[in-house]
């Protein structure tokens, strides 16, 4: 069993799919051991993303990220972690395959409705940053 964190990005709450999203997690065999939902300082946001700060879409990206309420999950199942990222599709949605969360819900590789943490390691250290051991079921 693991343990992975995902988050509805403000572009996706703002189009008010946030059901639509959940619902595809939990019917494909994944469930919400923890959630909220937020409104990202900008401190948070780029300490969130800090392994990006080099990129040139950093700045785009903390900006986006705090241009609204997001809703930050842990989703546990087996394979949570690989099984997030498949439902999830690609960065881009253009690239996204038909089916997937961001080719359904998502406009641009900005504004792509959902993150996914890409590693156990990773996800443990993600679900930390929003979540305390006493808010995970
Ligand atoms: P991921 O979300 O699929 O794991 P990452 O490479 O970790 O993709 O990038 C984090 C986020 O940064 C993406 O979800 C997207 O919102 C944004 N991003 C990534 N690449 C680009 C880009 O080339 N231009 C603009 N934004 C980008
Ligand atoms: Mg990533």
């Amino acid at each position: 069993m693991e343990q992975t964190l995902s988050i509805i990005k403000p572009d996706a709450v703002q189009k008010n799919v946030i059901g639509k999203i959940i619902e595809r997690f939990e019917s494909n065999g994944l469930r919400i051991a923890a959630i909220k939902k937020i409104w990202l300082s900008k401190a948070d946001a780029k300490k969130f993303y800090i392994i990006h700060k080099e990129r040139p879409f950093y700045n785009d990206l903390i900006n986006f990220m705090v241009s609204g309420p997001v809703v930050v999950m842990v989703l546990e199942g087996e394979n949570a972690v690989t099984k997030n990222r498949d439902l999830m599709g690609a960065t881009n949605p253009k690239e996204a395959k038909p089916g997937t969360i961001r080719a359904d819900f998502a406009d641009s590789i900005d504004a792509n409705a959902v993150h996914g943490s890409d590693s156990l390691e990773n996800a443990k250290t993600e679900i930390a940053f929003f979540f305390g051991k006493r808010a995970i079921f």
